[in-house]
């Protein structure tokens, strides 16, 4: 070869869409395509961009192989480059051909030729020797792949082994677990994060605590979604209550939980429990009116199968449900995030239940994006529920079941809003 090194430019073009889409299987593939033409592998960093693309380089000492993947147009865009004579970018290619089950275009161009450059005599100080050799033997390859939940102008990116330790498919959404570098194993639902084994306490706390706090006769009591367990957990600390019905819609949740959250996990076989694998909706709209003393509305966000659980019809189900003095609590998504939905929501409540009825939470979500989340509470009499607990009561259940962010205090701070949120639900 006349040159330093060989590039070649793939345009892969009607690729299998999913896997273009998916970080973990497009970083294997790379990975594999460097070592099957010999390469040798020092670095991988991917991204995947929610909800569609992926972006990546595999460092290999012999030079890269680069790739960017745009789902939607089946195509991926791929380079590889090689220095010297030792490994073959037309092996790797071919490996990733397959891979993506892509047709092609392609061209090699020699980078760096031999009768324009010219060798100068400069000399590295910092040589390895036989006395420092590379420890091939140990070697880690190492990997910087992050998952990204985001909408079309913010994101929060967390970075994780690379490898999915749960992939479904099903009728309703893509229901995956993550290992997380810094935050435990993750719960994730078409890309979005559900929860995270090292903050899931912020939110599971919030959504059950100040409610159950302020209910009078906490008995019988109905979960939408949840399907993670940590919503039931919280609940069963409550001894006075007796029966909790949880509907989960998509079986794959609970056995994701199952198999990979034992923090979450802990309350399956509570005989209290009676889970149903079905519809929440429908639950509500064919259940008897005054059946529940609270129902927790614990969704994901308003696409997919929980758009249903963001509309004036369900609520109004979820009102006649309740009993005299029942209550209702519902994730309300974020201020700052899906301002639309929050206040949508809010306004669907006050409409529901009345304005002096609805009230809102917010807390600090730090693995969601904008990290601000709120709760929106609603009861069949009125409360005032800054005021409204036996604060004595609150601060020794707190000590006693070891809660890690609800306390008596937090109970009234977490009702009052900044003034932008004010604003945003005035009404
Ligand atoms: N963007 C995340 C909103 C998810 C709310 N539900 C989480 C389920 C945890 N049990």
């Amino acid at each position: 070869m006349n040159a330093l090194g060989r590039h070649i430019l793939v345009e892969f073009t009607g690729c299998n869409a999913d896997v273009l889409n998916d970080v973990s299987a497009i970083e294997k593939s790379m990975i594999q395509a460097a070592q099957v033409a010999g390469a040798t592998v020092i670095s991988s960093n991917f991204h995947h961009f929610s909800p569609w693309g992926v972006s990546g380089v595999v460092v290999i000492q012999e030079s890269h192989l680069a790739i960017h993947t745009w789902p939607e147009y089946r195509y991926a865009s791929v380079d590889l480059f090689t220095c010297g004579e030792t490994v073959d970018p037309w092996v790797s290619f071919e490996h990733l051909k397959q891979a993506l089950e892509a047709t092609y275009s392609a061209i090699e161009l020699n980078r760096g030729a031999l009768n324009i450059i010219k060798k100068s005599d400069y000399k590295p100080t910092n040589v390895r020797d036989s006395s420092n050799p590379i420890d091939t033997k140990n070697f880690k390859i190492a990997r910087n792949v992050w998952f990204t939940d985001k909408d079309d102008m913010q994101a929060l990116s967390l970075r994780y082994t690379g490898d999915v330790l749960f992939d479904e498919k099903t009728d309703f959404q893509q229901v995956r677990v993550f290992d997380t570098l810094a935050y435990g194993k993750m719960l994730a639902i078409n890309n979005m994060v559900m929860c995270t084994e090292r903050d899931e306490f912020h939110y599971h706390e919030m959504i059950v605590h100040p409610v159950a706090q302020l209910s009078k006769n906490l008995k019988n009591v109905l979960v939408i979604g949840g399907g993670d367990g940590g919503t039931i957990r919280e609940l069963f600390k409550y001894s006075s209550i007796e029966k909790v019905t949880m509907v989960e819609i998509d079986e794959a949740v609970v056995n994701a939980s199952k198999k990979h959250l034992p923090t979450l996990n802990t309350e399956f076989s509570n005989p209290k429990l009676n889970l149903i694998i079905g519809d929440g909706i429908e639950h509500v709209r064919n259940a008897k009116a005054g059946t529940y003393d609270l129902v927790i509305v614990d969704g994901s966000d308003p696409v997919g199968p929980a758009e249903g659980l963001f509309t004036k019809a369900f609520y109004a189900d979820c009102a006649r449900v309740l009993t005299d003095d029942g209550m209702l609590v519902t994730q309300g998504e974020s201020p700052m995030f899906h301002t639309n939905t929050f206040v949508e929501l809010n306004h669907c409540l006050k409409d529901i239940f009345g304005i002096q009825k609805v009230h809102t939470m917010l807390f600090h979500a730090t693995t969601y994006p904008s990290g601000m989340w709120s709760l929106m509470m609603a009861s069949k009499k009125t409360i005032s529920p800054k005021t409204d607990i036996d604060t004595a009561k609150t601060a020794s259940f707190v000590k006693q079941k070891n809660l890690k962010y609800y306390n008596e205090e937090l109970h009234s701070a977490s009702f009052c809003l900044p003034n932008f949120v004010k604003t945003l639900l005035e009404k």
